[in-house]
């Protein structure tokens, strides 16, 4: 490299102090470069407490740099001379700082690394190394295998971390306690929630300009409680580990109305934006087990999920390239139905899901997998807009994180990269792990007729339109024998109803 000042770009998802951009540059030369760009906000009108979180928490973040020697530059989104694009502000920068080329890290999306090849300077990126396992490590485990499952992917970042390991062995002599999860919650049951942080001065500055510019979006910015900062992010993880942990795995997988984060970490906002690193959310779980005060079915729940999914996911992501954000395995073509963006719906396990997503840009993981992701490949919607929505409406949402969880583990738009078999049920499932069918306009019980819950209905239709496609897989051989044992006018009777959801959600009728 040359002695000449160099660029450091930082994007929104980038605020860690261990950066491969800012290892590699240097303080009494470069200039960092953040800005708040309508580009990042409006490429999906992002929920307004996304937008909130990140800008108060790269205001801080700059603030913290400048603190540590550095020089940075740092766009607010009302500033006039703003060019409201990534490059354009690069751009903007260079001619001010006379800076010819420009250094930052790899963007967790297809469509950010290809803006940045096009820049108007030389931008060269350093891997983003704040994961577990680099694009070459994922490639290797995966070039030459059949199916690319996360269990076995998780058991190698295992044996790699040494994390709950006992030796070569893992710790209890199983790798996955799960069979000791997926608890239903009892009544009456008391839940801690997350640690909500009292906005300070730069979040609420942040959070009216946010209200006034995108006020009339899907979502609220009222009642924010997001911490904005890495100490904030830290309080969250202390609190979590010592209040939810305990009980992580317990309840992994209830739902209970009006509880939207039961024992959940709600840390997926701070991991992705770089406020929390995999390690130290990792080693706080097992130094908890460790000390007894946490189970072993909740510390490796939990650690699973990290240093499994998280990294699976991510290595999906890159490996399957940009065209998998467009991938349509099953042909489905159906528009997403208004209701995902109001609620208003006679369901209550979408309302309900729907209204905590729009209220705090959160639902956990069973409600956007069997609830919301479960209705749209039940119902045939066009996973783009499946996949779009799901980018818009939370919180943690980036493509790298966001796209293989919907367009594979939910959708099944990738042909079964990611699942073996579509994560499809009726409402049987939903009715087991939750209190929601107690209070809904329709009867779960039911099997057809008027009132009879939709998830039954469409879950045969699903089976039935692609059984060329699903009835050879082992795992689903059981489903399509129940549904062949079917009385055949009952059968009948079942995908005329379910037809006949599909026509009232075309029609745009309330359902
Ligand atoms: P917890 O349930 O407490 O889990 C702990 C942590 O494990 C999370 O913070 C997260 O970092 C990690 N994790 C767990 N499951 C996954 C997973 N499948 N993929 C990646 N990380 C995981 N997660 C996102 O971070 N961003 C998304 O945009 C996103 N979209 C999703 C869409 C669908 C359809 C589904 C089924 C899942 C999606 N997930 C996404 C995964 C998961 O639902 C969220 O990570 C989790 O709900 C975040 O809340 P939490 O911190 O309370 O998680
Ligand atoms: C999500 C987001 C939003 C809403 N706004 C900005 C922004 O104004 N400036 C910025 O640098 N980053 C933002 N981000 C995060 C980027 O969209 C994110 O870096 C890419 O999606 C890659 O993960
Ligand atoms: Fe959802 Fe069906 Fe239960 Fe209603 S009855 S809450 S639609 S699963």
């Amino acid at each position: 490299m040359s002695g000449e000042l160099r660029l450091i770009l930082i994007l929104g998802d980038q605020l860690s102090d261990d950066l491969s951009a800012l290892r590699e540059g240097d303080a009494d030369r470069d200039v960092i470069v953040m800005a708040e760009v309508q580009a990042e906000t409006d490429y999906v009108p992002h929920h307004p407490k996304k937008i909130a979180f990140l800008f108060s928490a790269m205001r801080k973040h700059a603030a913290h740099l400048r603190k540590q020697g550095w020089t940075v530059r740092y766009a607010t989104l009302d500033d006039p001379d703003n060019t409201q694009s990534i490059p354009g502000e690069m751009l903007r920068a260079a001619e001010a700082t006379g800076a010819t080329e420009a250094i930052g890290t790899e963007p967790g999306e297809f469509r950010l690394i290809s803006a940045l090849e096009d820049a108007p300077i030389p931008v060269h990126l350093f891997p983003d190394d704040r994961f577990l396992c680099s694009h070459a490590e994922f490639e290797g485990w995966a070039e030459g295998r059949k199916e690319l499952r996360m269990e076995w992917f998780y058991r190698e970042m295992r044996r790699k971390t040494g994390l709950m390991m006992e030796g070569d062995r893992p710790a209890g002599g199983k790798w996955n306690y799960d069979h000791d999860n997926r608890k239903r919650a009892p009544r009456g049951l008391t839940v801690p929630g997350p640690l909500r942080h009292e906005p300070d001065r730069i979040t609420r500055d942040v959070i009216e300009m946010v209200r006034n510019r995108f006020g009339d979006r899907y979502g609220s910015v009222n009642d924010f409680w997001f911490g904005t900062s890495r100490d904030m992010a830290l309080e969250s993880l202390g609190h979590f580990v010592q209040h939810s942990l305990p009980t992580f795995g317990d309840y992994q997988d209830a739902m209970v109305t009006g509880e939207p984060f039961l024992f959940h970490a709600l840390l997926s906002p701070y991991l992705n934006a770089g406020l929390l690193g995999w390690r130290e959310v990792c080693d706080a779980a097992q130094a908890a087990w460790m000390a007894g005060d946490v189970p072993i079915n909740a510390a490796e729940g939990f650690i699973r999920q990290i240093i499994g999914w998280r990294e699976y996911i991510r290595g999906i992501y890159f490996r399957e390239g940009p065209d998998y954000t467009s991938r349509n395995a099953l042909g489905a073509d159906r528009d997403l139905p208004e209701f995902y963006w109001t609620g208003d719906t006679d369901m209550r396990c979408l309302s309900e899901t729907i209204g905590t997503t729009m209220a705090e840009a959160y639902a956990h993981h069973i409600q956007r997998l069997m609830v919301t992701g479960n209705f749209a490949i039940l119902a045939g919607l066009d996973p783009a807009q499946v996949h779009e929505w799901y980018l818009v409406v939370y919180a943690d949402a980036y493509e790298w994180v966001e796209a293989p969880n919907v367009i594979g583990m939910s959708q099944f738009a990738d042909g079964g990269v990611v699942a073996s078999k579509p994560y499809v049920s009726g409402g049987n499932y939903i009715n087991r792990m939750s209190d929601y069918c107690k209070t809904c306009a329709y009867v779960v019980e039911q099997k057809s007729g008027e009132g009879t819950c939709p998830f039954n209905l469409l879950y045969w239709g699903f089976l039935d339109r692609h059984r060329d496609r699903f009835q050879g897989n082992p795992r689903m051989a059981q489903m399509y024998r129940t549904w062949d044992r079917m009385d055949a006018d009952h059968r009948q009777t079942v995908l005329t109803e379910a037809s006949g959801i599909l026509r009232k959600l075309d029609a745009g009728d309330r359902i």
